[in-house]
């Protein structure tokens, strides 16, 4: 190939210029003279004018680059016996020249070009970054390097090495697919299926879940075995849990399918735990896993892995099991703690509402049956229990019954029984700080369990089955019998509790609810009573008819909208708007949304086939299958909305 070389830099313009004049002097002797004349001021003029030109030049953002391999070629030596491949680019990343290796590695020479681009965008000085090329992978390495050109400017190119880094990271996977993966299967309801069914078909049952469960375990190559007759232990490799999550656990499905005559499907629960290389850390999360399952209502997978938690599934409703035995177990030691205790303190989530309060005064009246002191911690008044808390005022009986946060502190002592109802999250109880300082707590709660959990309670009765908390401290009040004497106030709280999260025994009402709204009512409940405590003023009912009037849909079915500000308690207004909107046709689900300060506060609702809780977990919040809420910060209501939007797309696109 022909390279020009800078003795011809100046042959080939002088040539030209000699046939321009003799041309032009053929035509006229005098244009050939002038041409002559300006041909010569052109030749000697252009060096000053180039050097004139030069600091321009000079002062230009780019650093001088080796496009003219020629002269890198005089200057550096490529080493091409290097075992490696290696090239030299300038300083933009241009490949200047390559070695044979390197040509291997990319077969189109054009290929390389990506793999610089993330060079140059990621890797640091000594440092390298790893690239694929088709099936390989290399750790790709940039240097700096000054080179020297004839006339002593120092100009600087780029190195590229590539180390074949295949083995390692197939070592790495294979390692990492290796791990063993811990996970627990409970059957959620065997009791109250064979309950329900004939004796001579619960083998026949037995056998087909077996059946089913061992066909998962073989189709991933692992191992299954029966610890129970509704538990059992399953062992998988890392690798092959991929295969059961592309499926979303369809297995989940395939169990609730099983059908031997009349009786309720089966469902089951599933807890994976995936610990690097320990077992043991494996065996914790695989506990973890199955708990949160369970506890949030069971016929889901829950896959823990550090500290991440990833949910499938979750489409039944709530699976109430042994319910009696485990109000009359959990009453046995409520009472034992409270006999040891100095002092009780019991306090709801922040903002509460009827069943928070009404939980409160239910645990209010089994401290005074043991003559034990019990405040409840209350640092403001919700909007929700504005009418209650009126009617407990005029009263006169419980005028020192709530405290603030200082005064509950200052009383703290190491005996002090600290009762959180109605939620169990860090973040959402009344006062954080009484929980820091509490040394023993007892925990009661309905709501779905999240991922923030208060964890070093001495006691919990969390089951997600159940309708209100209310209902819950109620059974419990039931147990402990005669010894408790409820007030009429406390009895009407406890009812409204009930009522209020049930939506009129309408929503998660279960034969215990009514059992346990019948105990009250013999207490001296009255539901007249309990009506009044929920009547909205007219405003609240205005701002609720035009969040349902102003509703749009998204995707068809899925009603969202805005309560206006205007309103005292608008949180409570948008709950009952997204109750609301799910009294129309079609509907599926409800989202409401309503700005309080700078908190953006999204009540959301669903029928089930809709998970909601899935969705406002992605928000950050949390609740129920049917019943969840979310709080952000910061936000217009329009972004609320977005967001909402995008959260819904991303569920929907998760379960599709
Ligand atoms: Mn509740």
């Amino acid at each position: 190939m022909y390279k020009i070389t800078k003795h011809d830099k100046i042959i080939v313009p002088v040539a030209l210029m000699g046939i321009i004049i003799f041309v032009c002097s053929l035509i006229d002797i005098y244009l050939g003279i002038g041409t002559l004349i300006g041909g010569v001021a052109v030749f000697f003029g252009w060096p000053a004018l180039k050097e004139l030109h030069a600091p321009f030049e000079g002062t230009k953002e780019e650093p001088p680059s080796f496009l003219d391999t020629t002269v890198l070629q005089g200057n550096f030596h490529i080493p091409h016996n290097l075992p490696i491949p290696y090239a030299v680019l300038d300083i933009r990343g241009h490949i200047l020249m390559y070695n044979q290796k390197f040509a291997e590695v990319f077969s189109d020479i054009e290929d390389a070009k990506q793999s610089i681009d993330k060079l140059l965008k990621q890797s640091g000085a000594g440092e390298t970054t790893l690239i694929q090329v088709a099936e390989k992978y290399f750790e790709g390495a940039l240097d700096h390097c000054d080179v020297i050109e004839e006339n002593g400017a120092v100009g600087t190119v780029l190195t590229m090495t590539l180390v074949d880094a295949t083995k390692k990271q197939q070592l790495a996977k294979l390692l990492e697919d290796q791990q063993t993966v811990v996970s627990m299967i409970f059957l959620d309801n065997y009791e109250e299926v064979v309950d329900n069914l004939d004796e001579s078909r619960w083998p026949i049952l037995s056998a087909l879940i077996d059946r089913k469960l061992n066909q998962l375990a073989q189709d991933v190559d692992g191992v299954i075995r029966k610890l129970e007759k509704d538990r059992y232990f399953f062992l998988v490799k890392k690798g092959k849990l991929s295969q059961l999550k592309e499926k979303k656990f369809d297995i989940l499905n395939d169990i609730r399918e099983i059908s031997v005559g009349d009786h309720i499907p089966v469902t089951i629960s599933m807890g994976i735990g995936i610990g690097g290389n320990s077992l043991d850390v494996a065996m914790q999360n695989a506990k973890a896993a199955i708990d949160l399952a369970l506890g949030r209502g069971g016929d889901q997978v829950v896959v823990k892995e550090g500290e991440s938690f990833v949910f499938y599934g979750g489409k039944a409703g709530e699976m109430g099991r042994n319910a009696r035995i485990r109000a009359r177990v959990k009453a046995d030691a409520l009472w034992e703690l409270i006999g040891e205790s100095s002092g009780i303190l019991v306090m709801g989530h922040k903002n509460g509402d009827l069943d928070s309060m009404g939980s409160c005064m239910g645990i209010c009246a089994i401290a005074r049956a043991m003559d034990k002191r019990c405040n409840i911690v209350m640092d403001e008044v919700g909007v929700g229990i504005r009418r209650l808390w009126d009617k407990m005022l005029a009263s006169g009986n419980y005028q020192n019954l709530t405290i603030k946060t200082s005064d509950a502190l200052k009383m703290m002592d190491a005996k002090t029984l600290v009762i959180i109802v109605d939620t169990h999250r860090k973040s959402m109880v009344e006062s954080p700080q009484v929980l820091e300082v509490a040394k023993r707590i007892v925990l009661f709660d309905h709501h779905r369990k999240s991922t923030d959990a208060i964890d070093q309670a001495v006691l919990v009765y969390h089951e997600a089955y159940a309708s209100s908390t209310a209902e819950l401290i109620t059974e419990m009040i039931q147990h402990i019998g005669k010894k408790v004497k409820l007030s009429n106030i406390e009895a009407d709280a406890l009812l409204a509790g009930i009522t209020v999260d049930t939506k009129n025994f309408c929503v998660k009402t279960g034969a215990i609810t009514f059992e346990a709204a019948a105990f009250l009512r013999r207490n001296g409940a009255d539901s007249i009573r309990v009506r009044l405590l929920f009547q909205n003023d007219m405003d609240a009912y205005k701002a609720k008819a035009s969040a349902v009037k102003d509703a749009e849909l998204f995707m068809g079915n899925i009603a969202i909208s805005v309560c206006p500000a205007n309103v005292e308690n608008s949180t409570l207004t948008a709950a009952q708007a997204a109750d609301e909107l799910m009294n129309v046709t079609g509907i599926k689900a409800s989202f409401v949304c309503c700005k309080v300060g700078d908190t953006v506060y999204i009540s959301a609702r669903s029928f089930g086939e809709i998970n909601v809780q899935r969705i406002m977990e992605r928000l950050g919040g949390g609740g129920h299958l049917t019943v969840s809420g979310a709080q952000l910060q910061g936000v217009v209501l329009e972004e609320a909305k977005e967001k909402i939007r995008h959260a819904i797309q991303e569920y929907l696109k998760e379960e599709a």
